[in-house]
């Protein structure tokens, strides 16, 4: 399938015009490593490429969780409504160029980090997350699946950024890192157990593997 350098590099140019902090790629083929449900045909049948977005969290406020009085359902994340609207703005402008496109849902849907690290943005670092040059791993994800033709990047499979570095893992205070590998059940009962109250209805979680890491903290924008 021929695949279209000009409209690739409109939709880079349209994201960093609507303030999006990271862009990246992604070749269907990849994802059929997975599920049907967290593949992007499941969302959109005629897919042609995943496109992968990257919102740097500049204030610890954007990463924070809320919920209606009484519903005790922490539903609402503040990054996430604003990366949805990003999303949204990207798809309409792809339905201006003729291509149709859809917001992949954040349950089910697409593994992120592993699509942004498919899409070439960056490794999956000791940290288990996303590190990007720029923001370290210090971004939130979402993704959209289109018609559009677009050029993909290449996949990243190691990370160059941790070598003989260890920080994050010895500053979990879960010590989920501490049989080599993450441990989820470790961590999700730290985050459910620590949450940092805001207010009433408003938490932020525990994010050490992500503040602690020292890739991206050098800019000085
Ligand atoms: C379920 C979930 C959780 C659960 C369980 C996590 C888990 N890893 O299973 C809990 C609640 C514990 C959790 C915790 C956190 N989460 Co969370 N979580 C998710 C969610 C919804 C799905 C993750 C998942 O199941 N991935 C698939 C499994 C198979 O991956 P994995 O086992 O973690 O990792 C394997 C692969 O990465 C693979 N691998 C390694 N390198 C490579 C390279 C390639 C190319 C491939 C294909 C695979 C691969 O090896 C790993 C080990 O087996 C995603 C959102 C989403 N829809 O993707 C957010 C997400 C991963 N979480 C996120 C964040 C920020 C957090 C927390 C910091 C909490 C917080 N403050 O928000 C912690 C960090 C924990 C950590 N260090 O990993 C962000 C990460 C952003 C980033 N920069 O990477 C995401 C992407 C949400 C978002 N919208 O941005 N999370
Ligand atoms: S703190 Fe060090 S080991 Fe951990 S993700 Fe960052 S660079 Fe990698
Ligand atoms: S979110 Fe906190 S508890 Fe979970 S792995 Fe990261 S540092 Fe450890």
């Amino acid at each position: 399938m021929e695949r279209d350098q000009t409209l690739t590099e409109e939709v880079e140019k349209y994201c960093q015009k609507i303030g999006i902090d990271i862009v990246g790629f992604a070749d269907l083929s990849l994802f059929d490593r997975y599920s049907e449900e967290n593949r992007p045909q499941a969302h959109l049948e005629d897919s042609k490429t995943v496109i992968i977005i990257g919102f740097y969290l500049y204030d610890i406020l954007l990463d924070a969780w809320s919920h209606k009085k009484g519903e005790g359902v922490w539903g609402y994340q503040f990054a996430d409504a604003i990366i949805e609207q990003l999303c949204h703005k990207v798809r309409r402008f792809l339905l201006k160029k003729g291509f149709n496109s859809v917001v992949i849902p954040y349950n089910p849907g697409l593994f992120l980090k592993e699509a942004a690290a498919l899409a070439g943005i960056g490794p999956i670092g000791k940290n288990n997350l996303l590190i990007t040059e720029k923001f370290g791993s210090q971004v939130r994800l979402r993704a959209l699946a289109t018609t559009a033709p677009l050029i993909f990047g290449e996949p990243i499979t190691e990370s160059e950024f941790c070598k003989d570095c260890n920080i994050c893992i010895e500053s979990c205070p879960a010590k989920a890192f501490s049989d080599g590998k993450f441990i989820k059940e470790k961590c999700y009962e730290y985050l459910e157990t620590h949450r940092r109250k805001l207010s009433d209805y408003t938490i932020i979680e525990c994010n050490v593997c992500i503040e602690s890491c020292p890739i991206g903290k050098k800019r000085d924008d």
